[in-house]
């Protein structure tokens, strides 16, 4: 193993993982298989480093649901809002222009897969829950594994490689907070579908699976990350597309350390992070330990950059049982919005409770929600 991890040593960056030569070779068999998945690797935002130009709250939730667009139809329905929302002054000039011509090329691909008969494997797994937290990782390291300790889900686990053959997505249970976790067969060096690329893309977060137990370990995730990092997608602190290039989306994700009893587990896990070039926060389990099981369910919930919001209608109690979901720095009209857009527009103030020494007090729509605050909107 020792001879190959040399050889791939000589990168910095996981987008420099392979030769100028392989890479473009690369790029080439993507140009035919991200189509089909709706990514277009050559894209215009590509070569003009991105203005933020005042983008409003509305855009950026437009773009955000670009990201997860699950189709190229979806696509361009995004497209099409973002323009509408997109600013328009000189500051956004490229940013515009990025746009229209991504629109256009969106609608040529959909005109095209419209007339091409259906090829290749497709799979399509409606969001659900508060995010959507994908398992990825080399043969055998634990991902179905760890599926089934966080879910009810029942999937195939196996001590032998390549046991997972489609995604199985299944819902875990973070305090009242569904989170859809997805499984998904592993990727090696040179194989990966198109559509396991759109469902990383668009996810909100990755587990990124190690076996700490395996010396091949190092050079299997490697290989997951360098087939994704080809593809412009990169395992990442945060979510969503790069700020310098539109082309590019980093997930955020955590390094999953399975067999964490393993004593020279930190051995290899120093190996793959000298090669890896990216310092992902790091969990480690050991899958036959439960007591582990808790924290790594609190770290995905913070992965996902949202807090938890109760609801309470005037003069009664609030539901603690089922909290809603809204961003990090979300806002009361944030919240509204996620009720209904009608009642974030007749929105008038809003009572809250909570740990910031609120006790009833009344705040207006701008007003910045914290984890576990209880909210009467008016
Ligand atoms: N003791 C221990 N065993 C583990 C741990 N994680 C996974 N395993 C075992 O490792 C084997 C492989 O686990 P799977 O979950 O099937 O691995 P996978 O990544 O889904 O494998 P593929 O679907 O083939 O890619 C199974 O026997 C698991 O029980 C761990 O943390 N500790
Ligand atoms: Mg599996």
């Amino acid at each position: 193993m020792k001879t190959v991890l040399k050889i791939i040593r000589v990168i910095d960056r996981p987008s420099r993982f392979v030769s100028e030569k392989d890479a473009g070779a690369m790029m080439a068999t993507l140009a035919v298989s991200a189509n089909s998945a709706g990514v277009d690797p050559k894209l215009p935002g590509d070569q003009n480093p991105r203005m933020p130009a005042n983008l409003t709250p509305m855009y950026l939730k437009a773009e955000r649901e670009y990201r997860r667009a699950q189709s190229v139809a979806e696509q361009v329905e995004c497209l099409q809002v973002m323009l509408q929302l997109v600013p328009k002054h000189k500051g956004t000039d490229r940013l515009q222009a990025d746009l229209k011509s991504r629109l256009s090329e969106a609608r040529r691909t959909l005109q095209q897969q419209l007339n091409a008969p259906k090829s290749g494997q497709t799979f399509r797994i409606p969001r659900q829950g508060a995010g959507r937290v994908v398992i990825v990782g080399g043969p055998n390291c634990g991902k179905s594994r760890i599926l089934k300790e966080l879910t009810r889900a029942e999937p195939e686990v196996a001590d032998f490689p390549f046991t997972t053959r489609e995604p199985l997505p299944a819902m875990m249970d973070y305090d009242g907070v569904p989170i859809q976790l997805i499984d998904t067969p592993p990727v090696v060096f040179g194989q990966l579908e198109p559509w396991m690329l759109n469902l990383l893309r668009t996810a909100d977060a990755a587990l990124l699976v190690f076996n700490g137990a395996s010396d091949d370990a190092p050079e299997e995730t490697l290989a997951v990350v360098r087939e994704f990092a080809d593809r412009k997608t990169r395992f990442s602190t945060t979510t969503g597309f790069d700020e310098l290039s539109f082309a590019t989306v980093n997930i955020a994700s955590i390094l999953l350390v399975t067999h964490a009893a393993d004593d020279e587990h930190a051995e290899r896990l120093e190996l793959l992070n000298d090669l890896m070039g990216v310092a992902l926060p790091i969990h480690k389990v050991e899958l036959d330990d439960h007591v582990t099981i808790e924290q790594l369910k609190r770290e995905i919930f913070a992965l996902l950059k949202i807090i938890r919001v109760f609801t309470k209608p005037p003069g009664q109690p609030p539901d603690m049982t089922s909290p809603l979901t809204i961003a990090i720095d979300g806002t009361v009209e944030d919240l509204a919005a996620q009720i209904h857009d009608d009642l974030a527009k007749s929105l008038k103030h809003a009572k809250i409770w909570g740990e910031g020494g609120h006790d009833g007090q009344i705040v207006g729509r701008d007003h910045q929600l914290r984890d576990g605050d209880v909210v009467e909107l008016h």
